[in-house]
């Protein structure tokens, strides 16, 4: 970004494109050698050091979410905001949602991330009719691709917020009422249309209020099927106006609804079968939604890859000791490492990137909060990928596997596997050779592999 005056000059009611809103904070540098207190600085993430043939923003493709970081007041059910923003004018006028844009650029800009991620609603107010709101998205969109282009920016996925507005509460492309669903479908065509405006790589759908709360006065089948027909919609429009991005269906199994349809991966990939989607969407997976489910931190990443339907990662962790989704920041390098095994061995997350949809403790009140929460959370996946690579390189964990599965690669297993065995055949082969030999599973040998690299 062009330069930025000192904070004195900060107005909060004219938005001057020279204000400075994070002014003892420059662009964040890479010091591999920085102590352990010196939390404003990467120690592992080079974005240019190359790794595996790629570099290290090519491999992990930092996201910033708007909604969290922009929006995010710090108030939670049973108190009032609590984080210090000096841009804020407490309105949700026009002039207050630009200069919060502007705080944004400088933020990802200094951060040196190349994507950011937002909700239609979080950077532009709503206004009394469709018509009013789209005026105001196209005139933040507006601003948003100046502010793009100065900084070079990119826009990971754009996304609709479906859920919030009252006229919700009973589901979008879910609702009983098909005036909703009509609305929920008006909303997300100017949401394409303006997330192709930005030059999106993605967008995403993550049914907040798709799934119900009784099933007394629900139809399960009818409103699945109407989902369906709207995800069909949406690819048609999408394919009429040209926009390319990869279409992703993000799951989550509690919060706000008591069952979401969207449960976890496999609940969505099963959708996507049934209904023929599966060349359109992919999945936007996010862990700590994954442990909400029951499953292992990277348990849906690995699902949804093995299917080759993982296309981004809102890259957050929960407290699996809570019962709720606490969005946090990833710091657990094992954690990391689990993931980045996924995205090397997939080939990469391209268009898909690691969205930050974390935010940041209610207690964490200071701006540098903000930077030091996404710069450990950087570092973490950076380590992430350094460690992922040694593992792969070295191949123990997969020789192990390869091994364990061998029995397939030759004679009736290599019949088994290509679907040409039959029942009687299994049963000559039990009456020729008896009992199998059993073998160890090894759990504590590959945990323990794994502890050496991370
Ligand atoms: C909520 C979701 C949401 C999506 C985008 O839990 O994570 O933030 O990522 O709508
Ligand atoms: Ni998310
Ligand atoms: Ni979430």
């Amino acid at each position: 970004m062009s330069s930025f005056a000192p904070a004195a000059k900060r107005s909060r009611t004219d938005v001057d494109s020279g204000d400075e809103f994070f002014p003892g904070i420059g662009s964040i540098p890479y010091k591999p050698d920085a102590g352990p207190t010196e939390t404003l600085v990467f120690k592992h993430y080079n974005a240019d050091e190359v790794i595996n043939g790629r570099t290290m923003r090519e491999w992990l493709r930092f996201s910033v979410c708007y909604w969290h970081t922009f929006r995010g007041t710090g108030a939670d059910p049973f108190g009032f905001p609590t984080l210090n923003r000096p841009w804020e004018d407490g309105s949700d006028s026009m002039a207050n949602a630009k200069r919060r844009l502007r705080v944004a650029f400088e933020f990802f800009h200094k951060l040196g991330v190349p994507y950011w991620t937002f909700h239609d609603r979080d950077i532009s107010p709503e206004g009394a009719t469709l018509e009013e709101t789209n005026r105001n998205l196209d005139e933040i969109t507006d601003l948003a691709l100046e502010l793009q282009n100065e900084t070079g920016v990119k826009l990971l996925w754009g996304t609709c917020n479906l859920f919030a507005h009252p006229r919700y509460m009973n589901g979008a492309s879910t609702n009983p009422d098909a005036h909703v669903l009509a609305y929920a479908a008006a909303q997300v065509k100017k949401g394409l249309e303006v997330t192709k405006k930005l030059g999106g790589v993605n967008f995403v759908f993550w049914g907040g209020r798709e799934g119900y709360h009784t099933l007394l006065n629900t139809d399960i089948g009818r409103e699945l099927d109407h989902m369906a027909n709207f995800f069909k919609m949406v690819i048609e429009y999408k394919n009429k106006i040209g926009f390319t991005g990869q279409l992703l269906i993000e799951p989550k199994p509690k919060e706000p609804s008591k069952h979401q349809y969207d449960y976890d991966a496999q609940t969505v990939m099963s959708f996507l079968f049934k209904y023929g989607l599966q060349n359109d969407f992919k999945l936007n997976i996010e862990p700590n939604h994954t442990t909400l489910a029951g499953h292992c931190h990277e348990h849906d990443i690995v699902v949804a890859s093995a299917n080759k339907l993982l296309g981004s990662v809102d890259s957050n962790t929960g407290s699996p000791d809570l019962g709720w989704d606490t969005d946090q920041f990833p710091m657990d390098v094992k954690n990391t490492t689990a993931i980045m095994k996924v995205v090397i061995d997939q080939g990469g997350l391209t268009p898909g990137g690691l969205n930050f949809d974390c935010k940041v403790r209610r207690e964490s009140i200071d701006l540098t909060d903000m930077f030091v929460s996404h710069i450990g959370a950087m570092d973490a996946f950076a380590r992430g990928l350094r460690n992922a690579t040694r593992m792969i390189d070295e191949g123990h964990l997969s020789t192990l596997v390869k091994e364990r599965y061998s029995s397939f690669d030759s004679g009736l297993g290599a019949r088994i596997e290509a679907g040409t065995a039959s029942l009687e055949e299994c049963e000559d082969f039990i009456h020729s050779k008896g009992e199998p030999t059993l073998l160890s599973g090894r759990q504590e040998h590959c945990e323990a592999v794994v502890n050496y690299y991370v």
